[in-house]
């Protein structure tokens, strides 16, 4: 091992942490092999059957440990302004304590393995590295399909010294001893106490999200939790499309749409995270540093979601699903017919007369990338994609129509800075409630949010993206879903592209602009001109209120929100109270 800052800090974690050995990953399919056939003989990991899934596993996490964990997940900036008020913050010192009090002989009678990483295309300047150190060989099997794990990471950072050193230990799982911590200014991340791959995948939301999007503060560009795909419509024209929902809210499914529209074709990029760097051309350019999914199973079917169906076909490692006799994974909405005997996400027997779900609502499929259909070669490329449209978006059952557009870059960073979803079960807490989300960002930006809107504005520009909002899961009164979404989603991605290419105009609304309903396709579809007239409604009254409770959140910034959104708020305001005469 060359590098010689790598080598004393991984000394140092092992002096605390006392590991009987220590094995440094390079990555390889024989590496992953034995450390599957060692989880499976340990009983850690099951063999699914071999014939129908095949060289896939499941793994079941301990049952208090089954989401991410906001409440204790802390942003450990020296001045806790920086971490603003929509962060847990610990001091650097006191977390280091209590987290070093944890870590300390914690791997004794265990393994440490050191997992070198490259987030982003191989070559690529936009690319970074990282290391995890874990005591976890689920973690290494789920960092290797995760990211380009091993020598490559170790080739791309030589004997330089940026990279962001992650520790992970699993530790005791008990909940009062878990901790996330991130400290900004020194690229370190200290996670205790959780095997759940949001906490303990530290490339993921700790390094790709929280932690990036403080380096891209620093170095002009953005860290987003955003999808990338790529349209040709049937006129041959590439587009690509960056968008941003909640955890759990189909990023998943619209990264790897099947087209209902003939002649609309879409390639998967990434799946949940995106970094944005502004090119000499003007545009905005993104590139997906992750290589593998960790998606949602509940709902995933061959009707929902086919390409993920196919991918997760061979070389799977499941997280949380049932599992049926013929040791074939199972989840709710995987099928019509449930079986009648299952063992449940827990390992216990289970019979639909228990009333409970059989998976566990966030269970999940880590799998690579490369077994997607639809997979972009794109996602190798070194400067990454030039994003034609931006999309917000939220699980809103009321208020927010179908689709929108913002005014301009500035208001479309009032939009994303006012989204507001209902919870869903990728956090531990209750669900269904709504909650101010900005970007998509709330449980990932690792600074001040009034300081990251502010960032965003800087990206202001004639070839920028254009910005919209959409809303796939607005209800009727019977609470039923107005909009029947999945591959059906190509259309409103149809009038965006129209949108973006000029080809059809829009109305004015106080919110933003809207299509005429006629401008959305819905050829071959169910679709009452009454029931598309309820998803494009924009209610005065509620918006009102909505933009009332918005100017709360956004008060809680304070100084640090910056004037241009404070001016959106209250011209938002002033269009919904004296809309312009029809
Ligand atoms: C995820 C999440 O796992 O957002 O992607 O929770
Ligand atoms: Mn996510």
């Amino acid at each position: 091992m060359a590098n010689q800052a790598l080598k004393q800090w991984v000394d140092s974690i092992a002096k605390l942490a006392t590991p009987d050995r220590i094995v440094w990953c390079n990555g390889s399919a024989e590496e992953d092999l034995a450390l599957k056939k060692e989880l499976v003989s340990a009983g850690t990991l099951i063999a699914l059957n071999e014939k129908k899934w095949p060289n896939s596993f499941l793994y079941r996490s301990h049952p208090n440990d089954v989401a991410r964990t906001e409440a204790q997940t802390f942003i450990c900036s020296r001045d806790k302004a920086d971490a603003g008020p929509t962060n847990n913050w610990m001091s650097p010192a006191d977390a280091e304590t209590r987290v070093y009090a944890i870590l300390r002989q914690a791997m004794r009678g265990r393994t440490m393995y050191v997992v070198p990483y490259l987030m982003g295309p191989v070559g690529s300047p936009c690319s970074r590295v990282g290391v995890e150190i874990t005591d976890s060989p689920y973690v290494v099997i789920s960092m290797r399909v995760m990211t380009r794990m091993g020598q490559i990471a170790l080739d791309h950072l030589g004997d330089g010294t940026d990279f962001v050193r992650g520790v992970h230990c699993t530790a005791d799982l008990h909940p009062e001893r878990r901790y996330i911590c991130h400290f900004p200014e020194t690229s370190t991340i200290l996670s205790v106490g959780s095997g759940y791959g949001g906490n303990a995948l530290l490339s993921k939301k700790c390094h790709s999200l929280r932690l990036a999007s403080v380096q891209g503060r620093r170095e002009n560009w953005l860290a987003e939790h955003m999808l990338i795909l790529g349209v040709t419509t049937p006129a041959g024209h590439k587009h690509y499309v960056a968008a941003a929902f909640p955890s759990a809210c189909g990023k998943t499914n619209l990264a790897l749409l099947v087209s209902a529209l003939p002649g609309y074709k879409v390639e998967t990029v990434g799946d949940d995270i995106c970094w944005l760097h502004p090119g000499n051309d003007g545009r905005l350019w993104a590139v997906n540093p992750e290589a593998g999914m960790f998606g949602v199973a509940p709902g995933t079917n061959t009707r929902s979601n086919p390409n993920a169906m196919t991918s997760v076909r061979q070389n799977a490692i499941f997280t949380n699903v049932a599992l049926t006799a013929d040791g074939s994974p199972w989840w709710e909405g995987l099928d019509d017919e449930v079986p009648g005997r299952l063992t449940d996400w827990r390992g216990l027997g289970w019979t639909l007369e228990k009333g409970e779900p059989a998976a566990h609502p966030n269970a999940r499929f880590t799998v690579s990338l490369r077994e997607c259909p639809s997979m972009s070669r794109e996602m190798d490329s070194t400067r990454g994609v030039p994003i034609s449209a931006i999309l917000f978006g939220g699980r809103r059952a009321r208020l927010a129509p179908l689709v929108y557009e913002a005014f301009n870059w500035d208001h479309g960073v009032y939009v994303g800075a006012t989204m507001v979803s209902e919870t869903t079960a990728a956090a531990n807490g209750d669900v269904g409630v709504p909650r101010n989300d900005p970007m998509a960002m709330l449980p990932f930006c690792g600074y001040n949010m009034g300081d990251y809107f502010a960032h965003w504005l800087t990206f202001a520009g004639p070839k920028r993206p254009k910005i919209f909002h959409v809303n796939w899961f607005r209800k009727d009164n019977d609470g039923k879903f107005l909009w029947p979404g999945y591959g059906e989603n190509i259309r409103v991605l149809k009038w965006i592209l129209d949108r973006v290419e000029d080809r059809v105009s829009a109305i004015d609304s106080p919110i933003g602009r809207l299509p005429r309903s006629t401008d959305i396709d819905t050829s071959n579809m169910l679709m009452p001109a009454n029931r598309l007239r309820a998803l494009l409604d924009v209610d005065r009254g509620t918006w009102l209120q909505e933009a009332e409770r918005n100017g709360a959140f956004l008060e809680r910034f304070g100084d640090r929100l910056p004037m241009t959104l404070r001016r959106e708020h209250g011209a938002l305001i002033r269009r919904l109270e004296f809309p312009p005469a029809a």
